[in-house]
């Protein structure tokens, strides 16, 4: 085995050993919602009406919203203006752990939870209100998940793109629903922790997959007209759910921007190599 092809072996078991890039992996280790510092601690920004209140502990932020009163959180992990950009082959994916405190009947949709762009506008305080013209504009997929003890609640789950300017970051005149009008929801239990995650596969250019998991309850639609560029974590919860505590926030792409490259390079040395030898 000469050398040109011991060095090739070691470029394509690097770039496999480092497929993944961390954007966000949020743990709240530091024990606050306030430090700016991508990927171990994001900035966290609460929105909604005047009431919530939120606290970090054990690893862990709880977030209680004024009575029935939904609330929003949103933190941003890229410098403003600058999005991450997926290309074709690459994958981006939020996941993270909820429970809840109220066991809740219905109420379609309560729980959301996002990547959007935020167009190089963004908050920077926590809010009393639901609406901001920094919202305004931004763009990406959401899943619409409903934290029920039904577990047949019409439009219990969808996955809708954020296609339409408005102030109110989740109202539902911002959104168009991916695919056929939803499925049911299975039902969840209050005070019991689910994963859950929000992928977003760049097929091709006409093609994302957005797939939404909450604790093994999946759905997948495609997206024909893709949005590409990504820059913030956002979640809704309705007040009925009660008290919500997130933890384990990450998002990671792969493979990592550069990896591709790498091993295409490989590849392609080695055809030329190849070829190389049958003239030989
Ligand atoms: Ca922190
Ligand atoms: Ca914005
Ligand atoms: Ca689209």
């Amino acid at each position: 085995m000469n050398s040109l092809r011991l060095s090739l072996l070691g470029l394509l078991a690097g770039a496999a050993s480092s497929s993944a890039v961390v954007l966000v992996d949020e743990t709240f280790a530091d024990g606050n919602r306030s430090t700016q510092n991508p990927p171990a601690s994001l900035a966290w920004y609460l929105y909604g009406a005047t009431g919530y209140s939120s606290s970090v502990t054990a690893n862990t932020w709880e977030i209680t919203p004024a009575t029935n009163t939904p609330f929003g959180a949103i933190g941003y992990f890229t410098a403003s203006g600058s999005p991450t950009a997926l290309t074709v082959g690459q994958t981006m994916t939020l996941s993270f752990n909820i429970s809840y405190a109220t066991a809740v009947t219905g109420g379609a949709g309560n729980f959301r939870f996002a990547l959007f762009d935020s167009g190089g506008t963004r908050i920077s305080s926590d809010l009393t209100s639901s609406s901001d013209a920094a919202f305004n504009s931004d763009r990406g997929y959401a899943s619409f998940y409903t934290l029920s003890t039904d577990s047949d609640v019409t439009n219990g789950y969808r996955l809708r793109e954020r296609t339409n300017d408005n102030d109110s970051l989740w109202t539902a005149g911002a959104f168009s629903t991916l695919g056929t009008n939803g499925d049911n929801n299975v039902a969840t239990t209050n005070d019991v922790l689910y994963a859950a995650t929000l992928t977003l596969e760049y097929v091709s250019p006409t093609q994302m997959t957005v797939t939404s998991n909450v604790n093994g309850n999946i759905l997948s639609r495609t997206d024909s007209s893709p949005y590409t560029t990504f820059d913030s974590i956002a979640f809704s919860s309705n007040g009925t759910n009660g008290t919500v505590n997130l933890s384990n926030i990450e998002v990671t792409v792969v493979p990592e921007p550069g990896t591709c490259l790498l091993a295409g390079l490989g590849f392609g040395l080695l055809l030329w190599r190849r070829s190389r030898c049958m003239l030989s």
